[in-house]
C-alpha cells in the first residue's frame, strides 16, 4: 500500500485527502498516517494542509523499493517489476543469483544501497560506499543458447550508455568490454555471471555498479575513478537513473532476442566506444601489444588491427585494454 500512496501523492497536481486515501485503499486514517509518516522518515517532504490534505513537494535521493517501484511504473513489462532492495549486503550479484537458484522471475532486480563485498571481474573489487552510488543486479532467464551470452554485457553497456546519455546530456562512452567512461574516467562497472547447462541457460545475473553522487575515491583508483557528480557538479537521483536504465535495456533485450543480424547494435555500440580508431595496448596473459580498436563483432569480440595489418579479435575474458597514454 505504500507503494501505491506515494505513486497517486507523487502523480497528483494537486493535494490528495486522507478521505481520499483511505477510501482508495480501505485502510484507517490511522495506517494513512502512519504511511506519510514513514514517508518523511525516508526523507520525502510532505505537505500537510487542514481541509486540503498532503502533498509532496520535494522527493529524496531514496532507493526504497515504493521509489523504484513508482519510477519504474508500467513503462517495463518485465525489467524490474520485482524488486528487492537492501540497506546493506555482500553483493547485489550473489543476492540475484541466490534468487535466481530460487526460482525468481526474468527481470527481478536487486538494488543495495551498499555492498560489503562488492564484486569486480576475475576476484577484482568493486568500491561500494553507503549513500551515493546505484549497486544493482538484474536477473535474466534467456531463451537462447549459451554462446549468445556474453553479448549480454554489451547489450547492458550499451543501455547503460544511452540511457545515461539521455537522462544527464553527458558524453558517457563505452570502453570495451565492461567499463562506461566519463572524461576519460570509469562511472561504470558491468560484471555478468551465468549459470549454464551445456545447451541452456538457467540464469544470468548482470551486475551494474554506477558512481553517481560520489564524491571523492580512495587513493587507489581516484586517478581513474569519476563519479557523475564530479563530472557534472550536480547531484542526481539515482532511482530516476536506475529506471531510466531498465527501460533502455527492455527494449535493448528484447531487439537482441529477435534479430538475427546485430549490425544494428554492432554500429550503435561502436559509435560510444570510446577507443574506436584509437590506438590501445592489449594486455593479455604473455606479453602486450598495440593495434587499433575496430569495433565489436557479432560474439561481443573487440577487433582490432594489429601493427602488421592483420585483423584479430579479442575475447573479453582474456584481455584488459588500455589507451596509449592512459586509462581510455
Ligand atoms: C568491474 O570489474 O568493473 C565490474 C564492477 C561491477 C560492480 C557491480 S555493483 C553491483 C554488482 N554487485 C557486485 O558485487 N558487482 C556488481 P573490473 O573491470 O574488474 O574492474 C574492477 C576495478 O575497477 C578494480 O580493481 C578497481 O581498480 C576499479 N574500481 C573499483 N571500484 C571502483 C569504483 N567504485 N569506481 C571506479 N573504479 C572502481
Amino acid at each position: 500500500m505504500k507503494a501505491e500512496i506515494l505513486k497517486m501523492l507523487k502523480e497528483a497536481d494537486d493535494y490528495i485527502s486522507g478521505q481520499q486515501l483511505c477510501e482508495q485503499f480501505q485502510v484507517s486514517r490511522t495506517a494513512v498516517w502512519k504511511v506519510i509518516n514513514q514517508l518523511k522518515e525516508e526523507g520525502y517532504q510532505v505537505e500537510a494542509v487542514r481541509n486540503k490534505g498532503y502533498r509532496i513537494i520535494e522527493s529524496p535521493d531514496v532507493m526504497t523499493r515504493e521509489e523504484l517501484s513508482v519510477q519504474i511504473g508500467d513503462a517495463t513489462r518485465w525489467a524490474g517489476q520485482e524488486i528487492v532492495c537492501f540497506t546493506e549486503t555482500d553483493s547485489t550479484n550473489v543476492r540475484a543469483r541466490k534468487l535466481g537458484e530460487n526460482g525468481a522471475a526474468h527481470g527481478t532486480l536487486v538494488v543495495a544501497e551498499q555492498q560489503t563485498a562488492g564484486r569486480g571481474r576475475r576476484g577484482r573489487g568493486w568500491e561500494s560506499p553507503a549513500g551515493s552510488s546505484i549497486y544493482m543486479s538484474l536477473l535474466l532467464r534467456p531463451e537462447f543458447l549459451p554462446n549468445k551470452a556474453p553479448m549480454l554485457t554489451i547489450v547492458m553497456a550499451y543501455s547503460v550508455a544511452t540511457a545515461l546519455r539521455e537522462q544527464t546530456g553527458l558524453d558517457f562512452r563505452i570502453k570495451w568490454p565492461n567499463d562506461i567512461v566519463l572524461n576519460g574516467k570509469k562511472v561504470v562497472g558491468i560484471l555478468t555471471e551465468m549459470s549454464t547447462e551445456i545447451e541452456y541457460i538457467n540464469h544470468v545475473v548482470i551486475g551494474v555498479g554506477i558512481n553517481v553522487n560520489t564524491e571523492a575515491f580512495p587513493e587507489e583508483i581516484c586517478a581513474t575513478a569519476t563519479s557523475i557528480r564530479l563530472e557534472s557538479g550536480k547531484t542526481w537521483r539515482r532511482a530516476e537513473l536506475i529506471a531510466a536504465i531498465l527501460r533502455q535495456f527492455e527494449v535493448q533485450y528484447e531487439r537482441f532476442v529477435k534479430e538475427e543480424d546485430l549490425a544494428y547494435l554492432r554500429e550503435a555500440y561502436d559509435a560510444v566506444l570510446v577507443n574506436c580508431n584509437r590506438e590501445v595496448r592489449i594486455l593479455g596473459e604473455k606479453d602486450g601489444y598495440r593495434a587499433v580498436a575496430l569495433g565489436i563483432d557479432d560474439q561481443g569480440e573487440l577487433l582490432v588491427r594489429k601493427e602488421d595489418g592483420t585483423v584479430t579479435s579479442v575475447y573479453a575474458g582474456e584481455v584488459s585494454v588500455r589507451g596509449i597514454y592512459g586509462y581510455v
